[in-house]
């Protein structure tokens, strides 16, 4: 027999993928895990009959030759069934799209490709070969898709996840049973803990990243705890939250981490603590640690390893445009003009700001024809500054509450730079390198 398995505690992405690799391996038979996700109980309950998967209980005594891997490359995932299974000769496959460099399973065949969902990648290879799939697979595969890729939100989304969705509607993936499966918070006890979670938490400044901590006892280890953590998150506005977990029963601690931001990258914070995942996603699970050690250590590695945050100095334009006091009204609107900018700092000869000119300030003076008044006399002087120092969530802070599109940075009354709507969304788009 020829098999397709998933990774243990199969999510919908993983059975997305199996149900894929059926039509790219015609025959081979899909192999349920001991454990199925709590995002994914629901949708592997309804679809039991058609999924068709056998239990590790039902190979006993069957000879297997080639297995299909999919959705992980790591021996410890797939070790409930390798561990058991009666191989004969055949190959192990293995389709994944996580970021490890390695994988550590023994002679195995690995095909990878960095796109949001492995779904994703099972269906490139299905839509390759114009193979025409049913709509029950269409619907399964479809919300593998929105799962993984986090409704195609996530950064590791590619074109290629938008593609093979495409792929599915065309061949009549419902979106009505998508949406249905995609409830994250589907039992009651994770309302409870989104709640008791919700008043637990304190945020935490760690070298200028703003963090979620939590930390939380429970009588014993509950699913479903990923999907909490990270409705948390989107109702917080922070850089990245880390949830601390206690289990008495198991004596068991587990870290749940997310974060929106490269330079806390959770792969390989939460390595440190043997665990791992995505660099925005990741968790650990540390056996026999007392839980108050744990996250004791988890905040002493944040704050001595985490890259320090990015602030307005090293986003800021030092090339600046600016006006000088003494120049009249005519010279500083042909300046702007020039230079395309509806306003500018204004400096002194000694490059101390006095001021900040628009566009608007200078059609005042020509309304009252006063184009050789000095610029001084129009300007306006209360300027909203920064310092070079201040984070970049400060930075956007201070210009969303001032309805301001540009913040001069000053270093005591000098103006040494200017971080503009542009140098903002760079930033968050990650399209500059930072300045050190
Ligand atoms: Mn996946």
């Amino acid at each position: 027999m020829n098999i397709i398995v998933g990774h243990t505690n199969m999510d919908m992405d993983c059975i997305g993928s199996m149900v894929l690799a059926r039509y790219l391996y015609p025959g081979y038979q899909l192999v349920r895990s001991r454990l199925i996700h709590p995002v994914a109980r629901n949708l592997f309950n309804l679809y039991q009959n058609h999924l068709d998967m056998v239990t590790l209980k039902e190979l006993k005594g069957v000879q297997v030759d080639t297995i299909v891997i999919v959705d992980t490359r790591t021996y410890r995932r797939v070790k409930e069934y390798l561990d058991v299974i009666e191989r004969g000769t055949g190959d192990i496959i293995i389709y994944d799209h996580h970021q490890e460099k390695t994988g550590d399973i023994q002679g195995a065949v690995l095909h990878q490709i960095d796109v949001g969902s492995n779904t994703t990648f099972l269906a490139l290879e299905v839509i390759h070969r114009g193979i025409h799939i049913n709509e029950t697979d269409a619907t399964i595969a479809l919300a593998g898709i929105y799962a993984d890729t986090g409704n195609f939100t996530h950064e590791n989304v590619k074109d290629q996840d938008f593609q093979a969705a495409s792929y599915m509607l065309k061949h009549g993936a419902s979106m009505k049973l998508v949406k249905s499966f995609l409830n994250a918070l589907k039992d009651k006890h994770q309302i409870t803990l989104f709640h008791d979670l919700l008043n637990r938490l304190y945020y935490a400044d760690f070298n200028g990243h703003f963090i979620i901590m939590s930390y939380m006892e429970l009588e014993q280890q509950a699913g479903g705890l990923g999907a909490v953590v990270e409705k948390v998150f989107d109702v917080e506005n922070a850089d990245a939250i880390f949830s601390v977990f206690a289990f008495k029963k198991e004596n068991n601690v587990i870290i749940i981490g997310r974060s929106q931001k490269e330079r806390i990258n959770l792969n390989d914070i939460l390595g440190k603590f043997d665990g791992g995942g995505h660099p925005n996603a990741a968790s650990a699970l540390l056996k026999g640690r007392s839980g108050p050690e744990v996250f004791r250590s988890l905040e002493e590695h944040l704050r001595t390893e985490l890259l320090p945050a990015a602030r307005a100095g090293q986003i800021m334009s030092t090339d600046l445009d600016v006006i000088h006091q003494d120049w009249d009204l005519l010279k500083a609107s042909m300046v702007l003009e020039s230079i395309n900018h509806t306003g500018a700092p204004v400096v002194d000869k000694d490059n101390t700001l006095v001021g900040f000119m628009t566009l608007k300030d200078i059609m005042k003076g020509r309304k009252v024809n006063q184009m050789h008044a000095p610029v001084k006399a129009y300007m306006s002087r209360k300027v909203i500054t920064g310092s070079e120092g201040a984070t970049i969530r400060e930075v956007a802070d201070i210009m969303y509450k001032n309805h301001i599109g540009h913040l001069p940075i000053v270093r005591g009354d000098r103006l040494i730079g200017i971080v503009t709507r542009t140098d903002y969304l760079n930033h968050l788009d990650r399209k500059i390198a930072l300045k050190v």
